[in-house]
């Protein structure tokens, strides 16, 4: 179960161009996260912010397309070696961002303690950029790839090489903005993507009945991965790659529910929130809410 959650705040802010994500993990606790599993009468520690430090040129190493490489793999060390302990403690992860980089600490820390990890990667972008592919150089962009064990070996090889989740154990939901390598990347390794285009077509009740029960007959763990600007920016306007067009709050917030419901999720992490690039904090209060739905709150 759920009970105990241990709480990680990840801050790195250097795997994409925007300053302010650094303030995520607090924006987030400042929604009254702690009041919500309080009142769900969820126990939980947190550990408060890792220190990282996001001090990188920003430059592009020409011979990689990566900015930051350096301060990206230190700082996901350190989020890899906090997940473990929680996980030693028996802890229930939540780790919250930071940017989308930080799931590869997190995968890094977590798979070790899992035969078959599930991962649900949802997400307006599909996060399987390699150097090579890039349009950006932002290590965000490239952080499912790195876990699927293809890109800098730096990166590939934090706590290990293996790769951190297979391929047919990944889903992807809420894709809109997908690049030219990764579109052949998912052809390639056969990775279930639930577009937009398919989420408006069966409904996103469907498409979470279908993974649910996908995840089910092959996973021992579920970790969801949830980039704050796979919601519609309409709801989520604090992030610092809006991609219009993606599933509403409230569709969002059924999906989680079901989530909570078919007990399948054996960590959370949210990423992403940019409260510099927010209008009072709404980005946050979505996140907390969505949190909220994954522990089990409900209306009535
Ligand atoms: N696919 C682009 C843009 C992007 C990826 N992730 C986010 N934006 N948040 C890239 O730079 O890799
Ligand atoms: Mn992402
Ligand atoms: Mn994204």
């Amino acid at each position: 179960m759920k009970n105990n959650v241990g709480i990680i705040g990840a801050p790195i802010t250097i795997a994409q161009p925007n300053l302010g994500v650094d303030f995520g993990p607090n924006a987030i606790r400042y929604a009254g996260l702690a009041k919500r599993l309080d009142q769900l009468n969820i126990t939980y520690n947190d550990y408060g912010n890792i220190n990282i430090k996001n001090e990188g040129s920003d430059k592009q190493d020409p011979k990689t397309n990566l900015k930051n490489l350096d301060e990206v793999v230190k700082g996901n060390q350190q989020i890899a070696e906090e997940v473990k302990l929680v996980k030693k403690k028996g802890e229930f992860p939540l780790i919250l961002g930071g940017d989308h980089s930080i799931a590869i600490g997190t995968l890094a820390g977590l798979y070790e303690f899992y035969d078959q990890l599930g991962v649900i990667w949802f997400d307006a972008h599909a996060d399987l950029n390699t150097g090579e592919t890039s349009p950006s150089g932002n290590i965000h962009g490239m952080s499912l790839a790195v876990n699927l064990g293809v890109g800098d070996e730096q990166l590939t090889s934090i706590n290990g090489n293996q790769k951190k989740v297979k391929p047919e154990n990944t889903i992807i939901i809420g894709a809109r903005s997908i690049d030219d390598g990764e579109r052949d990347f998912i052809k390639e390794q056969g990775i279930k993507v639930y577009t937009m285009y398919d989420i408006e077509r069966k409904g996103m009740e469907n498409v979470m009945k279908e993974a649910i029960q996908y995840l089910k007959g092959r996973v021992d763990g579920v970790h969801l991965s949830l980039d704050v600007d796979g919601i519609d920016p309409l709801h989520t306007p604090g992030t610092g790659t809006r991609v219009v067009g993606g599933p509403s709050y409230r569709e969002t917030h059924m999906a989680m529910s079901m989530l909570h419901d078919a007990e399948v999720l054996t960590s959370v992490e949210v990423v992403e929130v940019n409260p510099l690039l927010d209008d009072q904090n709404k980005t946050a209060e979505v996140a907390a809410d969505i949190i909220a739905a994954t522990f089990g709150e409900k209306y009535l």
